[in-house]
């Protein structure tokens, strides 16, 4: 993308109604703008890499065995009168009513729709275990929307719902989630930690929520410090061996971590004290197993195998797309910018002309421009014709992690600059070199954060589904 034809909106002033650091820099840098309370309107740059975070979701998904579908954002209101929880959903739920005077719902979450396509079209055990899940957009109406995408009332959610024979199988699913959950947040460049909670609205006995530690965090977190040393990195996961699902949910759960609504003082005083920790975390996703507290007020059983009816056991999944972009950047930034890691970059690499108009740089910015892309890389290049500073602080300002600049001078000695945003460290090669090491860095199993960036990452979500 050459900038003279992007549309990319940046703020030189801080805007005053932003707190907390990921807001200011997501209007700062275009990605967003509010167009009512706690509703935004998604810019290029923020919806790019809101996409580049749904194809992350939707790899993982595929990879754990989970079926993607489209359920409507309208709901009518009998289906959450069958389960009771129309009534008790409360003031979060935006109600409507049609011209019919029928009750319509904006959906909060869709575990009644799911359970009702379910019990419509599955019948027998032999067609389990299956789990369906959607991103698609959710209303709450918060009480206190605030912090930008990170309590929205509009937001975008993965939401997944599994529906299983036996409680063990559906717990099996319930760790199959937790595996593959924290794949994606890694691979977002993101450590959450799986933390004990409770289960609100949503139900349930078993659940357990993914919190990012940071200081803007909403929930108190109790923890013992051990739980950061844990990595999922690049292990192979077979999802259908309950044993291995089962070990890692082991490996991530046992030590003392828990928010504030299920923290145990007397448990925690029995972590070492120098481990023990009390912060403040971001929750970036949550999975309930809730048995069957839809499936049997809705009617949704299958024939078990002594061809008896039996209700079906669920759990529900869900992570928090649009708020993960939040809690990315409250993670990674300085004081010029955002710093986006390799994984969810919007572009790969930002190319600066340091003389637009000069036939040496604009020749070389092209041919660099043209270089990538035939690779299949997305470079932005800054061709306006504006002064170096500027540009400069515009790059660090969006957080490419990588920027070639390309200026006369250098070219002169037949080099470029490529400077990393994260350590802020230039190295001088040539033009093809440095498209060369870019190539490296994006490409599959290259080790480090790129190691994430697979070819796949680069195709639209539709190959997944
Ligand atoms: C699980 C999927 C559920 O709704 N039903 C379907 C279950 N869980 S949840 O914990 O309530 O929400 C899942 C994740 O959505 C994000 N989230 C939000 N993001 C932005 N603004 C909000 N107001 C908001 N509310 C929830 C969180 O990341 C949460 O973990």
């Amino acid at each position: 993308m050459r900038l003279t034809r992007y549309f990319l909106p940046v703020l030189k002033e801080n805007p005053s109604e932003a707190q907390i650091v990921s807001h200011r820099l997501m209007l700062r840098a275009g990605m967003i703008k509010q167009a009512s309370a706690g509703i935004y309107s998604w810019l290029p740059l923020g919806f790019k890499v809101l996409r580049k975070l749904e194809n992350i979701v939707h790899q993982e998904q595929a990879r754990a065995g989970h079926i993607a579908i489209q359920m409507p954002v309208m709901q009518s209101a009998d289906l959450w009168r069958e389960s009771g929880r129309y009534d008790d959903y409360g003031q979060e739920m935006l109600r409507m009513k049609d011209r019919h005077d029928r009750d319509l719902l904006f959906t909060p979450t869709a575990e009644e729709l799911v359970t009702d396509i379910f019990r419509g079209h599955v019948s027998s055990y032999k067609d389990l275990p299956l789990t369906l899940y959607q991103i698609q957009w959710k209303f709450r109406d918060e009480i206190r929307p605030r912090f930008g995408v990170m309590r929205g009332r509009e937001f975008l959610m993965k939401d997944g719902y599994n529906f299983d024979l036996t409680k063990e199988d559906a717990l099996h699913a319930y760790n199959r989630h937790l595996v593959s959950y924290l794949r994606t947040y890694e691979r977002m460049g993101l450590q959450a930690i799986p933390m004990r909670a409770d289960s609100g609205p949503i139900g349930g006995d078993d659940t357990h929520e993914f919190l990012v530690l940071a200081e803007t965090g909403e929930s108190e977190v109790f923890y013992d410090s051990a739980v950061t040393d844990i990595r999922m990195g690049e292990r192979d996961i077979d999802y259908d061996d309950k044993a291995q699902c089962q070990a890692v949910m082991e490996e991530f759960t046992t030590l003392y971590a828990r928010t504030d609504e299920t923290h145990d003082a007397a448990l925690f005083d029995q972590v070492p004290e120098e481990r023990r920790r009390v912060a403040r975390g971001i929750e970036v996703g949550q999975i309930f197993y809730f048995g069957t507290k839809y499936s049997e007020p809705m009617g949704a059983t299958v024939q078990g195998p002594d061809g008896k009816p039996v209700p079906v056991h669920m759990g529900s999944h869900g992570i928090g797309v649009s708020r993960l972009i939040g809690a990315i950047i409250e993670a990674s930034h300085d004081e010029n910018g955002i710093i986006w890691p390799e994984g969810v970059t919007p572009f790969h690499c930002g190319i600066v002309n340091l003389k637009q108009g000069d036939e040496a740089a604009d020749g070389a910015c092209e041919t660099i421009y043209k270089a990538l892309t035939a690779i299949g890389l997305e470079p932005l290049y800054d061709d306006r014709k504006e002064r170096a500073g500027g540009k400069f602080a515009t790059m660090d300002l969006i957080g490419l992690p990588w920027r070639i600049t390309v200026g006369p001078r250098g070219l002169k000695n037949g080099v470029v600059e490529l400077t990393s945003r994260r350590t802020g460290e230039s190295v001088e090669m040539t033009p093809e070199d440095a498209v060369k090491k870019i190539a490296e860095i994006y490409a599959p199993h290259h080790g480090g954060a790129a190691q994430h960036v697979e070819p796949m990452a680069n195709r639209s979500f539709h190959t997944w589904i």
